[in-house]
């Protein structure tokens, strides 16, 4: 529960609360000001026009951010394979594989188990990987049960090791001179499967789950990249051996080089966890005085830092009213007179273990070859 929820349980009498109300609204505020004649300044930078409207639907219009959830209608949502239509009514989802007791359940049964929520910011692993795909990214309130407890009852044997998600939709897929139907499959190791935050979720934002998003049940594992949340869920199972599917193993890897004394190695990751990142999201004008608001996300946040031109690095301001453990932060700084003309706007979030998000020209993003895992500091141009 936020803080200031868990204090308003806590104050007693009218004033107080009025008080505290008055606290939340003006923080609020703070965040996204919707001041009377204020205007948004458009980024010069805009994305290209995206050429798989289908794989990629709806994408964040970082100009329009205006509030810390993203309201469904405006979740960017993508697919690999086909986007399939499930009949409630029909559906169920198995849990099988290595377990002593295989389950069977509708979704009248996943809403009988214990509910449990969580507000998590999703990345996709390729957001700013192209110049056409900068919005894969949203925030939500997701409600589901969670998916421990269940692996729990249908009891893993000892050797179960790898958890697999399938999903309802498929796709050919080939690997040398094999084709074959494949479902869209992603794994995790027990281990990080029995994480007490994994949600086997059919809500979003209080509503059912939208088709777009996985309807009826999709895993929301906050911390992971968008890949590793698997919609449109039809099976979930145990296995002895790492999985190797195409999402697994193929595609979503990152592939770097790294420097190991001198000499330099390939190594090529499965993308996994989410990245500390931030991003500008957009400048606001009234009359003279300019503010540049943005997000920070991908590991616990301690500061952003935002720097114009190649001016010193400013320390931005947190935005503390609506904040969860996974979910972005809001910051904002206010940007005194700037001169008139073209200027660059590059934001960089540290962490508070002291991680700072790479430069681009760091070699961890400069070296990697391949567009996922795209956490360096992003720049946008403005004209003001
Ligand atoms: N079944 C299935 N799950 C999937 C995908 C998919 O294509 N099929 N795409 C993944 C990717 S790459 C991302 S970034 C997230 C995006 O979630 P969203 O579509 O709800 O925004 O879903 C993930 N889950
Ligand atoms: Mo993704």
């Amino acid at each position: 529960m936020p803080d200031f929820q868990r204090r308003e349980l806590l104050v007693q009498g009218s004033a107080a609360l009025a008080a505290i109300a008055a606290l939340y609204t003006s923080r609020r505020a703070y965040a996204f000001p919707t001041r009377d004649s204020e205007e948004v300044i458009p980024w010069l930078d805009q994305p290209t026009e995206n050429p798989d409207p289908v794989g990629i639907q709806k994408q964040l219009v970082w100009e329009d951010l205006d509030s810390w959830i993203t309201p469904n209608d405006k979740f960017f949502s993508i697919s690999h394979f086909n986007r399939p239509t499930i009949d409630e009514k029909t559906w169920s989802m198995e849990i099988g594989g290595l377990v002593k007791k295989p389950l069977k359940l509708t979704l009248a049964d996943v809403k009988a188990r214990p509910r449990q929520e969580v507000v998590f910011t999703v990345e996709c692993s390729g957001n700013h990987g192209f110049p056409f795909f900068t919005g894969g990214i949203g925030n939500a309130r997701w409600a589901g049960t969670p998916l421990a407890p269940i692996l729990e009852e249908a009891g893993v044997m000892e050797k179960g090791i790898e958890v697999v998600f399938f999903g309802t939709d498929q796709g050919e897929v080939a690997i040398r001179d094999v084709k074959m139907q494949q479902n869209f499959a992603r794994s995790m190791s027990l281990a990080d499967a029995m994480n007490p935050d994994n949600l086997l979720c059919y809500e979003m934002n209080g509503a059912a789950l939208p088709a777009a998003n996985g309807f009826p049940l999709r895993l929301i594992a906050p911390g992971w990249y968008g890949i590793a949340n698997v919609k449109w869920l039809k099976r979930i199972e145990v296995r002895d051996t790492r999985f190797m599917s195409l999402l697994m193993a193929r595609d979503y890897v990152t592939i770097r080089e790294e420097d190991h004394n001198g000499e330099t190695v390939w190594a090529e990751t499965s993308v996994g966890r989410a990245l500390i990142k931030s991003a500008p999201a957009k400048v606001t004008r009234k009359d003279s005085d300019y503010s540049i608001i943005g997000a920070a996300w991908g590991a616990p946040i301690d500061r952003v830092e935002v720097q114009i031109d190649q001016g010193p690095w400013a320390p931005a301001t947190i935005d503390h009213s609506e904040e969860a453990e996974h979910a972005w932060k809001i910051w904002s700084l206010d940007w005194a007179n700037p001169a008139p003309g073209e200027h660059t706007v590059t934001s960089r979030a540290v962490s508070t273990t002291g991680q700072i998000q790479p430069a681009m020209d760091d070699p961890l993003i400069a070296k990697k070859h391949t567009y996922w895992e795209s956490n360096g500091q992003v720049t946008r141009r403005v004209r003001v």
